[in-house]
């Protein structure tokens, strides 16, 4: 991989690698992801008008690699996974979880907020992967990030869940405060990457179309539970505080040879509510 992009991606906090993936697999994936998403949700009839502010950003269901296996090899695929190894400057990474994140035809902007916060992982090595499956331009969900915000190690937990986040509030924080997100335009192959700490946003979708978009969220190996803030991703398995996180919920994602097989315990009914709403794998 090119130094440019690591230099990038440490000076800014994202970086984009073009033609990580052949169209061929984007167009595979895009059907894959579609049927995945529309079997999780098959219980979820509500028109896009009738959904929390949240829900009205995207349609979201985590841990696709679990139950669908041709998801398996993408959310394992070590293109992706050794350009975020390389990104963040560690030998060994481990998945937290993927996520499908599908900004419907008319689906309202993605509020600003970084990601750490909401992991309960003391290490701040932490990428996402953000994997468009078509391309992505002003109208259709463009992801912004602001630049350098990573820089900032405080993080700060911005209630996205809630609905529309005070913009006013958001302006006071040194990460955004008198800066412009720097928006990415995307084609079909491309991969962007973000750090954990930093800020980003998404514009509303205006098109008829939605926007299907693949995540993955990967940590350093070795990392460790900060507090006990509720995520399945540790509280399946019993991690406790100050314990590395090293399960089969969040198996080695580099370097493998080859994916790996979903957890052994199946998702308890403690997880009863994600379940239903598709949120999670429900066998
Ligand atoms: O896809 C979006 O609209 C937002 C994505 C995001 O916030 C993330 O991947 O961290």
């Amino acid at each position: 991989m090119e130094e440019s992009l690591i230099d990038h991606f440490n000076e800014k906090g994202f970086v984009i690698a073009e033609k990580l993936l052949e169209v061929s697999e984007i167009k595979h994936y895009r059907k894959v992801l579609d049927e995945a998403v529309r079997l999780r949700k098959q219980l979820d009839k509500r028109k896009l008008s009738e959904k929390t502010e949240y829900e009205q950003s995207f349609i979201q269901c985590q841990n696709l690699w679990e139950d669908n296996p041709e998801i398996r090899e993408l959310a394992f695929d070590q293109r992706i996974a050794a350009t975020a190894a390389k990104l963040l400057g560690v030998d060994r990474l481990r998945i937290w979880h993927d996520q499908a994140l599908v900004k419907e035809s008319g689906g309202r902007e993605t509020d600003a907020h970084h990601d750490q916060p909401y992991w309960p992982i003391k290490e701040s090595n932490t990428i996402t992967a953000w994997i468009p499956l078509v391309p992505i331009s002003e109208n259709n969900g463009q992801m912004g990030f602001f630049p350098g915000s990573h820089k900032i190690k405080e993080a700060k937990f911005i209630n996205i869940f809630q609905g529309k986040v005070d913009q006013q509030e958001l302006n006071k924080l040194p990460q955004v405060e008198g800066k412009e997100p720097e928006y990415v335009e995307l084609r079909e192959g491309d991969v962007s990457f973000h750090h954990g700490l930093t800020f980003h946003l998404a514009k509303p979708n205006k098109t008829k179309e939605d926007r299907p978009v693949f995540t993955v969220i990967y940590f350093a190996d070795g990392s460790t539970r900060r507090d006990d803030r509720f995520h399945f991703s540790v509280d399946r398995a019993g991690i406790g505080v100050g314990e590395i996180i090293d399960s089969d919920v969040t198996p080695l994602a580099f370097p493998v040879s080859s994916p790996p097989p979903r957890p052994k315990e199946p998702i308890s009914e403690k997880f009863v509510f994600p379940k239903a709403l598709g949120l999670l794998p429900t066998n």
